[in-house]
This record gives C-alpha cells, sequence and structure tokens, in this order.
C-alpha cells in the first residue's frame, strides 16, 4: 500500500474529479480533512462538554490518575460517557428509520399508504411467527397491520426484552440475562443512556460501557434487524442482481437523479415512477434521452439490492457526484448527508433536495415527503429534475467509467442458493468451513473517513481475505467500495479468491464478496450468524465461529453502535483509525479484556491495514482450533485450479468446444 499514500482515494473515477476539483478551485471532505486537523483532546475521548461548566479536557502526563472536570470526573467517566453517548446516537438514528419503516408498513396494511403494498407476504408470514402474531385465517392486510403496531411497540417498551432477542442463540440470549444487558425497549435503551451521561448520573465506567452495550443491542436485534425486516416485506426480499458502481454511472445525455441518505421509502417511489411514458416523455421534452437514477450511500444499497439501480458510490463520493456537473437533482432524508453539498451544488446548476422534517438544509429546496401521496411527491421531484435539465452547463468533471457488480445477496438468498426452495440450509457453508475449504467469515464494513485514503482499507483487507480462503460479506460503504473496485462479481473475484473459497463459490455460484445491503442490513450477518451455529459443527454460540466484523474507515456513530452491538453478540470487532477512548486505558481495557471475559467478543482500534489483517486471521485459526477442526491449509483444495486463470479456462473451453 505503500506506493499510493500520497493520493486521497483508491477509487480512480473519484481521484480524477477531485483533481479536477483542484484544478477548478472547488473544495471537498477530502481538503477540509487536510486543513483541519482532528482537535487531540476530543478525538481521544478526553473533553468532557456534557453541562456548561466546561468543556473540561482531562489532560496532562498523569491525566488518568489525576485529571477530573469541574464536578470531579475522571477521564474514564468522561472517555465512556463519550463513548455511550455515542452508541445511544448510533442506535437512535438506525432504529428512528425502523420506526418510520414500521409506519409505512402499519399505512401500507390499512391502505392509508396506497402507494405502497406489501410484496413479499411469504416473509411477512415467518416475521409474524417470529412475534408470536398468529395468522390463520388474516388478511395479508390484518397481518402487516399486527406485525406493524407489534414492532411499533417494540419502541416504547418499558418492560420485558425487544421480540427480536429471542433469535439470537439460546447461549447467548442467558449471557445478555446473566449480565443485565437484554435490552428492553428500544427508545427505552436510549432515553436511559442519555439520562445515565447526563451530568451527575452514572459515574463508573464499567457500568457505563455495559449501558453501551445495552443500547447497542437495541440497535442490532431491535431497530436495525426490524428495519431490514420491514423493508424486504414492503419491497421485496434481495436476490442477485446485475448492476454497475462508480460516479461514472451517471449520463452525459439524461436526467441524473442522485438518491442519497437511508430510508428507502421515497426512492422506491422514485424507482417505481420514473419509467412512467409521461414522465420519460417530460424529460425528452426538456432535450434529455431519459431519466437515469443513481445511488448515493446507504439508500443506494437499498435500490441496487432490490432493483439494480446502479451506485455512485459510498459517503466520501456525494459532493464528487455534483463536481460533475452531471447532476440535475440530489434527493436526500436521513443520515451520513453532508452540509457541504447544498454549498457545492451552488458551483453546478443541481438542485439539493430535502425531503425529511427531521433533515432540513440551508440554501436545499424542500419538498415534504408524505407516504399518503408517495407518488405524486416522487413525481413532482423527478419533474424539477427534468426542468433543470437545460440548465446543465459544460462545467464539471465529467466521467464515464463504471464497475460491472452483483449484488442482492439476502440471508434468505444465502440460505436458499445452498440447496434450493425446498432443502435451503447452511449446511454446504458450515462444512466447508468446517472441512479447511473456507477458513473463515469476515465482515467488512462500514463508512468511508477523509482521515483514511478512501476505499484503501476496504479493498486491500476484502482482495487479501477471498486470497487466504476467507469469504467476505459486505455492507454500506464498505459493500460500495469493492464494488466500485470491481469485486463483486464471480469473473474478478474468483481470479483472486484462494482454490478452496473458489471451489466453494464456484459450486454455489456466488461471488466470493457478497453484497448484504445498507448499514441496517447488517442485522442479516446475525441472523446468518445465528442459523450457522444452529445448522451445527460450529460451536453453540456466535462468539464460537471463525468470523471477524471489521469497519476499517468508520467515521459515524452508527458505525460504532453496529460493532458493539457484534462485540455483545461474541465477535471479535476490529475498527480501523484511532480510539474514540485512547486517552483513558481503564475504558480500554474493559472494551477489550472485560467484553472479551463476559461476552467473547472484544472491540479494538487499530490504524494499520496490515494489522488488522494479521490480527483476523489469528483470531479466525484460534477459533477453528478451539473447536477442534481441521488445521486450515492454504492451496489444499481445489489446488488443480490454483494455476488456471480465468483467460485460461475460457481458452481451454473454446478449445474443447472447436474439437
Ligand atoms: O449507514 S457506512 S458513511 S452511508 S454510516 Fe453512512 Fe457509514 Fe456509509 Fe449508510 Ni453506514
Amino acid at each position: 500500500m505503500e506506493d499510493i499514500k500520497n493520493i486521497k482515494s483508491v477509487d480512480k473515477v473519484a481521484e480524477e474529479i477531485l483533481e479536477w476539483g483542484h484544478a477548478h478551485g472547488i473544495k471537498s471532505a477530502f481538503d477540509r480533512a487536510d486543513s483541519l486537523k482532528p482537535c487531540p483532546i476530543g478525538h481521544t475521548g478526553a473533553c468532557c462538554k456534557i453541562c456548561f461548566m466546561g468543556p473540561c479536557r482531562l489532560v496532562g502526563p498523569d491525566a488518568e490518575e489525576t485529571a477530573a472536570g469541574v464536578c470531579g470526573a475522571t477521564l474514564p467517566v468522561v472517555s465512556s460517557r463519550n463513548f455511550l453517548r455515542m452508541c445511544a446516537a448510533g442506535t437512535a438514528a438506525h432504529s428512528d428509520h425502523a420506526r418510520d419503516m414500521a409506519f409505512t408498513l402499519l399505512e401500507a396494511s390499512t391502505g392509508e399508504a396506497p402507494d405502497f403494498q406489501i410484496k413479499d407476504v411469504k416473509k411477512l408470514k415467518r416475521v409474524a411467527g417470529i412475534l408470536d402474531i398468529p395468522i390463520e385465517g388474516k388478511t395479508t392486510g390484518q397481518i402487516g397491520k399486527e406485525v406493524a403496531e407489534k414492532i411499533i411497540e417494540n419502541f416504547g417498551r418499558q418492560k420485558g426484552e425487544v421480540s427480536y432477542v429471542k433469535r439470537a442463540p439460546k447461549k447467548r440470549q442467558e449471557i445478555w440475562k446473566k449480565w443485565g444487558v437484554t435490552p428492553r425497549g428500544i427508545d427505552r435503551e436510549v432515553c436511559e443512556a442519555m439520562h445515565r451521561t447526563h451530568m451527575g448520573v452514572d459515574q463508573d465506567p464499567e457500568n457505563l460501557m455495559m449501558a453501551a452495550v445495552k443500547v447497542s443491542l437495541a440497535d442490532g436485534w431491535g431497530g436495525s434487524m426490524f428495519s431490514t425486516d420491514i423493508t424486504d416485506i414492503l419491497f421485496g426480499t434481495p436476490e442477485p442482481v446485475h448492476s454497475t458502481a462508480s460516479i461514472g454511472v451517471m449520463k452525459g445525455d439524461e436526467v441524473n437523479v442522485v438518491l442519497h441518505g437511508h430510508e428507502p421509502t421515497l426512492a422506491e417511489m422514485i424507482v417505481d415512477v420514473s419509467s412512467e411514458p409521461e414522465l420519460v416523455a417530460y424529460a425528452k421534452g426538456k432535450g434529455a434521452n431519459g431519466i437515469n437514477l443513481v445511488g448515493m450511500c446507504c439508500t443506494a444499497n437499498e435500490v441496487l439490492m432490490r432493483h439494480g439501480i446502479p451506485t455512485a458510490g459510498g459517503f466520501l463520493n456525494q459532493e464528487l457526484s455534483i463536481m460533475t456537473g452531471l447532476a440535475e437533482a440530489m434527493i436526500v432524508d436521513v443520515q451520513c448527508i453532508m452540509p457541504a453539498v447544498a454549498q457545492v451544488a451552488k458551483k453546478f446548476h443541481t438542485k439539493v433536495i430535502t425531503t425529511s422534517l427531521k433533515g432540513k438544509m440551508i440554501d436545499a429546496i424542500h419538498i415534504q415527503y408524505d407516504e399518503h401521496r408517495a407518488k405524486e411527491v416522487a413525481r413532482e421531484i423527478l419533474r424539477l429534475a427534468c426542468d433543470n435539465y437545460p440548465n446543465r452547463t459544460t462545467e464539471g468533471s465529467r466521467v464515464s467509467s463504471f464497475k460491472p457488480l452483483i449484488a442482492g445477496f439476502s440471508h434468505e438468498y444465502i440460505e436458499y442458493m445452498q440447496g434450493g426452495s425446498f432443502r435451503g440450509s447452511f449446511r454446504p457453508l458450515n462444512d466447508a468451513i468446517m472441512a479447511g475449504r473456507i477458513r473463515g467469515v469476515v465482515g467488512v464494513v462500514g463508512c468511508n473517513n477523509p482521515r483514511i485514503m478512501q476505499d484503501s482499507f476496504h479493498n486491500y483487507l476484502a482482495t487479501e481475505f477471498i486470497k487466504n480462503d476467507i469469504l467476505v460479506v459486505s455492507t454500506g460503504c464498505g459493500a460500495a467500495s469493492c464494488a466500485k473496485a470491481g469485486y463483486m462479481t464471480p469473473e474478478t473475484a474468483l481470479e483472486m479468491a484462494g482454490p478452496g473459497l473458489r471451489e466453494v463459490c464456484e459450486a454455489i455460484g456466488v461471488p466470493p464478496i457478497l453484497h448484504l445491503g445498507a448499514c441496517v442490513d447488517n442485522s442479516r450477518i446475525l441472523t446468518i450468524a445465528t442459523q450457522m451455529v444452529e445448522e451445527g459443527g460450529l460451536g453453540d454460540d456466535i462468539s464460537d465461529l471463525p468470523a471477524v466484523g471489521i469497519a476499517p474507515e468508520w467515521m459515524s456513530e452508527k458505525a460504532l453502535a453496529i460493532g458493539v452491538y457484534f462485540v455483545a453478540s461474541g465477535m471479535y470487532v476490529i475498527f480501523g483509525s484511532e480510539s474514540p477512548v485512547e486517552a483513558s486505558s481503564v475504558v480500554k481495557k474493559i472494551k477489550t479484556e472485560l467484553w472479551e471475559k463476559r461476552f467473547g467478543g472484544k472491540l479494538e482500534f487499530i490504524n494499520d491495514p496490515k494489522e488488522i489483517f494479521e490480527k483476523t486471521l489469528a483470531a479466525i485459526d484460534k477459533k477453528r482450533d478451539a473447536l477442534k477442526l481441521k488445521k486450515y491449509e492454504q492451496g489444499k483444495f481445489g489446488a488443480e485450479r490454483v494455476l488456471m486463470t480465468m483467460e485460461d479456462r475460457r481458452k481451454l473451453e473454446k478449445e474443447q468446444a472447436a474439437s
């Protein structure tokens, strides 16, 4: 990786746009990250600003032992309090998104949101079963209503436990009970986290960090999992779909509309109406050849997984997509939307359109989304984008290259591909792991962060893992990163994959890096891991699996909540970049040693991708040893094909066909 240290991104298209931006005096997050160094005190968790006696900065040679805020809060208290607040915010974001999804399901079921229908009735019934809702003799609408109401009730639940906790392996549920971290209701845990971190409440770092576990579990086994299920019910459970990735998916002769943010409801409606003959004719009337929808961030992942809408990439590509000069409109809702987009848009003809009352922006146009007339709003937005097409000038970096990809790997599809509709299971995957064909499974997920060369950690890790026979599952901007690099097609990725992994992927017919969806869809990794445990042969808890979770370029509070719920579910989790609790050795010990003792998982921050890679391999091999699985030997399986490249194979097939 040393030879590419001086560039900002390994996404070549992004790099090209950045160069254009520099030549034209247009700045982006990449430049702001250069000129605005992180505050070294806040960055390490040593700044307390939860009351107005401060902010107190707990610094000095022996700060851990001697420093204290005006109230007497020590560095471990301050650090753990900050950490808990970040997890609470992450949980709130995912879960408030889930709440909106639940209300859409409710109104779709009652007919109050007539533009929405229940697309996956089978999944609805399965979810009803998990929620103990009887379905006999009920219409789809009735079941949908009861499912939505039960999920909505989970947010305000005061006692008991979040309904999906029971989906975890039995042993895991016992561990959570034992340590008092079983989440009760989603809102209750977020609210309590905010209360505990108010001035003068929880003063015990261990207690605060256990609250971080509890609130994050309310995200993983609550908000995020509910969101994934409802989205599948409303818009269909994903199946493999071809598409393309890169900012270069924007078209020179069409009205380009960037769908950016997280909640897929309005985006789904825009996808739906964009091919209506009247709208296409409207676009043509403005001189364009049609309407080209492209995704950004997790909305991209949602519409990619279900409709094959191309992705223009993740978090760091948002400003750059506008700098192409090709974006007629950028539609945003909530989360990961840089305020800078409205500012950079002023230099071009792009209209930035906010659509949620929760997320307004200075200098953007606001068109309020309303689920009761969703398609009407979608059409209004698209017409506005078309009206803007004639305003396009020659300004902009333009770019046109992109990579093909396959996305759409839901839990259900991964099960189906291992045996079909009637015999679907996780047996083949478990067997391959047990035999050592596949060494283990790694989730490479999470954000981009301009403090790290864009995509460099993601792509390096994903490719090194598959070379070492490790199956990679990916979500969020991590998935976009691999897609833009072209690693999400069987052709490219199988070429790089180790022989054992390649053999299995070829037999099942999947790429070795699987796109599982948006960030909320990390919940799919939880349910997949649980099913792998239940399938047998790999222990009796998630903590037994030879699996690791990695967010190598993280930046958001949501990522932290995800990391913590994976730790609490038993996984070793590694985040790239520096630790937000670096200042406190006490808190560092809690999130590693104490959590490992209690939950079998730990959270580490490592700023060196090679070290992340090596530690992951070591952790996977240790789990394999503990399970008494066959020792992994590189090249043992599929060895006869090791030297045969895709090109060789095609040549051979041609020769065979000719003879
Ligand atoms: O939820 S990976 S930058 S876009 S936070 Fe945001 Fe991070 Fe991207 Fe989606 Ni997830």
